[in-house]
């Protein structure tokens, strides 16, 4: 096994998942404006030194996603941030592109830049301790998109930067997320993702990504958050399941799922149906912001003295999703909360 592979193995495996806790500043400052709270350095440092100190992080939390600001920051007792996760058997994740930019030559579409002396940050973030890192293409869903365009560019992006985390020897994570916003159906999104993944590892492929040493973060297959089509989890866990077995190369060791703004429930209760339908030999996890995050945000901005609850809270989120992971969740859990 290659030592590639038994990161991705341990960050992923057990019933773990990730803590995608990797909004830029601006996205950050979004979901703390939204809850009254003021976003700067020292809150936005307190609310996730919270998260990484709960202690379901331990049973549930394989490796946590962070921005850059919070690798260079250090706790209330002085610890860096990266010593804290580590304390927790979990592993330091760190997002390295640059975010998505108009793509020239499309109207709406973008293209993830980040490329741009990232073997020199990639030294930098592995002497902070990082052992895996994140990168995210964007496409839309209309008539007119995803066009070739943004297909071809962002999966030649995802490779390339995958081959120089390779390099730095750390597991590089693919995120190709196809926005769920839009009236598309489930069969758009199923014949679009499938695409979309097919490209993204003909590069990987030939820019000589070693397979076992990813982790790759896909979107569920699910209808456009405007359409009227209405599925059942079994028809999720279907779509995604067939997906995944059709354009994923059998070497890759696991998926963590993107939440892509499910609710926290609809993407445990999918992960779970994913998880009790999986006929593929990939580990089927979670890679959750939202899914995993707001409800304890929304807590925490009510008190944010409310160490504890804000903790309870997520440590109850985790564990469903930690459930899910094991195909073991029911919502009877959810609901007895
Ligand atoms: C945590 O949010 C990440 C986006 O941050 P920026 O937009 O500020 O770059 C995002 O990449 C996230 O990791 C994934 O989309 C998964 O998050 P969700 O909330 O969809 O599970």
């Amino acid at each position: 096994m290659s030592e590639l592979n038994k990161i991705a193995i341990k960050i992923l495996s057990n019933g773990k998942g990730i803590l995608a806790a990797d909004e830029s500043t601006a996205t950050m400052t979004k979901r703390l404006q939204k809850v009254n709270v003021e976003s700067n350095e020292k809150n936005r440092l307190l609310f996730r030194e919270i998260l990484f100190s709960a202690s379901e992080m331990r049973n549930c939390i394989g490796g946590v996603i962070l921005y850059d600001e919070t690798i260079r920051q250090k706790t209330s007792s002085n610890k860096t941030i990266p010593e804290l996760i580590n304390s927790n058997n979990s592993l330091i994740g760190i997002k390295v592109d640059t975010g998505a930019k108009v793509l020239a030559g499309s109207e709406n579409e973008t293209i993830t830049e980040g490329l741009d002396g990232l073997r020199e940050r990639l030294k930098d973030y592995y002497a902070l301790g990082a052992r895996f890192t994140k990168w995210r293409g964007v496409y839309l869903i209309s008539d007119k998109y995803p066009s070739k365009l943004s297909i071809s560019t962002n999966a030649h992006a995802l490779a390339r930067y995958a081959a120089l985390v390779q390099e730095a020897e750390m597991v590089p994570i693919i995120e190709p997320e196809v926005l769920m916003d839009g009236n598309h159906t489930a069969n758009d999104c199923l014949k679009n993702t499938s695409e979309i993944i097919k490209k993204c590892f003909e590069e990987l492929e030939l820019n000589k990504v070693d397979l076992k040493g990813i982790i790759l973060k896909p979107n569920m297959i699910l209808p456009g958050n405007n359409s009227s089509e209405k599925i059942s989890n079994e028809e999720i866990a279907e779509l995604t399941l067939r997906c995944l077995r059709d354009s994923v190369p059998s070497e890759v060791p696991g998926v963590a799922f993107l939440s892509g703004g499910q609710t926290e429930v609809e993407a445990t209760a999918n992960l779970n149906q994913i998880n009790l339908q999986n006929n593929t030999n990939f580990i089927m996890t979670y890679s959750y912001g939202r899914a995993l995050q707001q409800e304890a945000l929304k807590f925490w901005s009510k008190d944010t003295n409310n160490i504890v609850g804000t903790q309870e809270t997520f440590n109850h989120r985790a564990k469903m999703c930690s459930l899910a992971a094991q195909g073991k969740w029911s919502e009877n859990f959810d609901k007895s909360k």
